[in-house]
């Protein structure tokens, strides 16, 4: 059982022909009655209820699981709303409501027959029995109803379809009926809408706001109703032979979002089935894993105790235990060190009290990833240090994957044809056997034909950004790719103060012979980070200044698709030639992105984070460009507050001049001075630091791409040695090492 806050499905009815093996017949007897597959596949809408790469990963893992015959559901929440909309009104980002169900949804199955009701608030009654045993009930609760949703998912080449279990919320009936009986229609009908409001929206921040109380509802919602779902199956088959419960029962949680999972479980044994407390805790364990996503501080979800004693009063009492019991177990096995029980304390004590909802996973679980070989190590050293003390082995690595049914096969079927013609179609079920195509990077028919596939993806991009954006591209020119959500972590900075540079140096040398680039972006910024909505902002200033330039003409272009969705992802991963993964060393725990764009071929252009560090290890350091500070560096450099005293290279002295002379953006000349301030100042992401190399970098990515018998085999080479990359493979793991399943088929 997969339970994640997100799932960012994209669209489905390709991926289910393609999984059915019906895409070919679909279409022509589409062909048959007068319709153009593509323009009725085109229709649906993208299921986007997800912020980015946690979300796709979620539904990356749920095609790989339907495809290796896992009995495995995905529970999560059927939000009516979506990830909001991108738009761009002269250059700025405006956010709409994304209402992906106004039309209904062609592939929900809702199931009332296996609603839920689920408590919230109310309190504590402390009752002792006639043996003088505490049990304890949580009393004059509000109750709202979870209605599953089911999603059919279809494996590749399989029988099995599994389910994706989403959550509506509704009002209870005795909820509005008390209310309507005091004479309260208005207040009946209030309350029937708060009732629905906690699977309204989609929260739209991938890394903070943390705090706000209908985001708590909404996870212990969906984990209360999806446990309660898990057990009513349970006892249907065992009965209520709870030791059995972990050999058939394994949860995964994808990230801590739903960790309240555990002290649910706690209160459902102890408290609903009367199971000790002792035996209640070693089931909870074996039951739960806890995958980690993110290292950033402002990321890491905490709950403040009020809060939670006020919605979930049971659970706090719960977690207290836990903790109580957790830190004398530290205690008796010899950790006494005062500020190492306080690191691994469930409780933060300065200030307002919070419960820190990773270490309640950690304890809770019986294994704790990370999602990349680098980000594991890291979580070790950090976050986790301390915990680790405690139970050294329990953190282990799980590097993500991505779906190649819907990143390769879907999403480049100029090139999968070319595949299947080389290697024939036992490759579509084997990711592995790619590599046969190694040898054929040196094969020059064989290149020239993957040469034209991407040709073909490019000319298809190219009308798409023309009518989304109005810009013409040369197809010719080298495609540069960074698709991704805006933060400042990712860097995006980085790269359009590249963009200024090259122009800046296009115009000091209109002769040289510089090679033409299209730099393309897209992605989506939190409505509330306005630092992320103002990098918007300057991109688009950027464009408007170089894209009609007639000194670097059709050399140089800056795009900024809008409304960045997996279904533009698919438009581009194609198409690209070059991939940007540029974050600051350390803080992009994965990337998955990295792998969909290396798997089409693309040159990555990146520092040596997150995943990136193992595509280095499987394409190979030439077929890569790698440059900047190191994980450990940057480290070092924030310890001795180095930052600050970079020494500003002539190209980015000469950027920080257009930016400062108010030519980006005469109308309102002083719009980039805070980006100015902060690569001077304390520079947090190392923007400046990083400066040079990543210029050096694109310039020698320049001198590759004029050599194209060294830039296309290279490109094969990416292609041929991704498959590890496959979502098949990081499932396999989890199946193998975490959730300890046998291989069924
Ligand atoms: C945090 C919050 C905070 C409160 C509001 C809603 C919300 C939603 C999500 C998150 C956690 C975001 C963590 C995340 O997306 N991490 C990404 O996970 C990818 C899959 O493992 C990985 O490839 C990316 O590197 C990592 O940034």
């Amino acid at each position: 059982y997969y339970f994640s806050l997100e799932y960012l499905m994209g669209r489905l009815f390709g991926n289910n022909l393609i999984a059915t093996g019906l895409r070919d017949t679909a279409s022509a007897a589409l062909a048959s009655l007068g319709q153009d597959f593509d323009s009725i596949r085109e229709s649906e809408v993208d299921m986007g209820l997800g912020n980015g790469g946690l979300g796709r990963l979620a539904a990356c893992f749920m095609d790989s699981l339907a495809t290796l015959d896992y009995p495995a559901l995905g529970y999560g929440i059927y939000y009516e709303f979506g990830l909001f909309k991108q738009e761009f009104v002269n250059g700025h980002q405006v956010e709409h409501p994304d209402n992906w169900m106004k039309f209904g949804d062609p592939w929900e199955v809702v199931r009332p027959e296996y609603a839920q009701e689920i408590p919230l608030y109310g309190r504590v009654e402390n009752v002792f029995d006639d043996r003088g045993n505490y049990r304890p009930r949580w009393v004059d609760t509000k109750s709202i109803l979870g209605v599953p949703h089911d999603i059919p998912i279809a494996g590749y080449g399989t029988r099995t379809v599994n389910l994706l279990r989403l959550w509506a919320s509704k009002a209870t009936e005795d909820f509005d009926l008390a209310a309507f009986n005091r004479g309260g229609y208005v207040e009946a009908v209030r309350d029937k809408a708060v009732g629905e409001t906690v699977s309204k929206v989609l929260y739209p921040n991938d890394k903070t706001e943390n705090g706000k109380e209908l985001r708590l509802v909404q996870q212990y919602f969906f984990v209360a109703a999806s446990l309660a779902d898990i057990m009513r199956v349970f006892v249907r088959r065992h009965g209520t032979n709870w030791e059995l419960f972990p050999d058939r029962v394994a949860v995964q949680l994808n990230d801590t979002h739903p960790t309240i999972a555990i002290p649910e479980l706690m209160r459902l044994l102890v408290d609903e089935h009367g199971v000790d407390w002792n035996t209640a805790w070693d089931i909870t364990r074996r039951t739960f894993a806890y995958t980690n996503h993110t290292l950033l501080p402002e990321a890491l979800e905490s709950w403040p105790v009020a809060l939670l004693s006020r919605l979930l009063p049971r659970h706090l009492q719960i977690i207290y235990l836990i903790n109580w019991l957790h830190l004398h177990e530290a205690v008796a096995a010899g950790h006494t060190d005062a500020d190492l029980i306080a690191a691994i304390s469930l409780i933060h004590e300065p200030g307002e009290q919070r419960v820190r909802m990773g270490h309640l996973a950690f304890i809770g679980s019986h294994a704790v990833n990370g999602v990349s070989a680098l980000h594991t190590e890291l979580m070790r050293d950090t976050v986790f240090a301390a915990l680790a003390k405690v139970a050294p082995t329990r953190i282990i690595n799980k590097t993500n994957g991505i779906s190649f049914r819907r990143w390769f096969y879907e999403a480049n079927p100029g090139l999968t044809a070319l595949i299947r013609d080389e290697l024939g179609p036992r490759v579509f079920d084997d990711p592995a056997a790619l590599r046969r195509l190694e040898p054929l990077a040196q094969n020059k028919a064989f290149v020239a034909r993957y040469r034209a596939v991407r040709h073909e993806n490019k000319l298809a991009l190219a009308d798409i950004l023309r009518a989304s954006v109005g810009v013409t591209v040369d197809p010719d020119a080298m495609f540069d790719v960074q698709i991704k959500r805006i933060h400042e972590y990712k860097r995006q900075l980085l790269n359009i103060l590249e963009t200024i540079a090259l122009w800046r140096a296009m115009r000091a040398a209109p002769q040289h012979n510089w090679p033409g680039r299209v730099k393309i972006f897209a992605g989506k910024a939190a409505g509330s980070y306005e630092r992320a909505k103002l990098i918007i902002k300057l991109a688009h200033d950027v464009a408007k200044t170089i894209n009609d330039d007639p000194v670097t003409g059709d050399r140089l272009k800056l795009v900024f698709v809008p409304n960045y969705s997996v279904e533009i992802a698919s438009r581009i991963v194609g198409a690209a030639d070059v991939s940007e993964q540029i974050s600051t060393a350390g803080m992009e725990a994965s990337g998955t992105g990295n792998m969909k764009l290396a798997l089409n071929g693309a040159i990555t252009i990146g520092t040596l984070d997150g995943a990136t560090v193992e595509i280095r290890d499987h394409v190979g350091a030439d077929n890569i460009v790698i440059f900047g500070l190191t994980a450990d560096e940057v480290a070092a450099r924030r310890k001795d507050r180095f930052a600050g005293e970079n020494a500003v290279g002539p190209e980015l002295a000469g950027v920080i001049d257009t930016l400062e002379s108010g030519e980006l953006s005469p109308d309102d000349p002083k719009r980039y001075a805070p980006i100015v301030a902060s690569l001077l100042d304390h520079d947090p992401f190392m923007v400046a630091a990083d400066f040079s190399a990543y210029w050096a970098a694109q310039r020698a990515l320049d001198d590759r791409w004029r050599d194209s018998d060294r830039w296309w085999p290279s490109s094969v080479l990416n292609t041929a040695r991704m498959g590890w990359f496959s979502s098949d493979r990081a499932i396999r793991d989890y199946a193998d090492d975490i959730w300890r399943v046998p291989v069924t088929a």
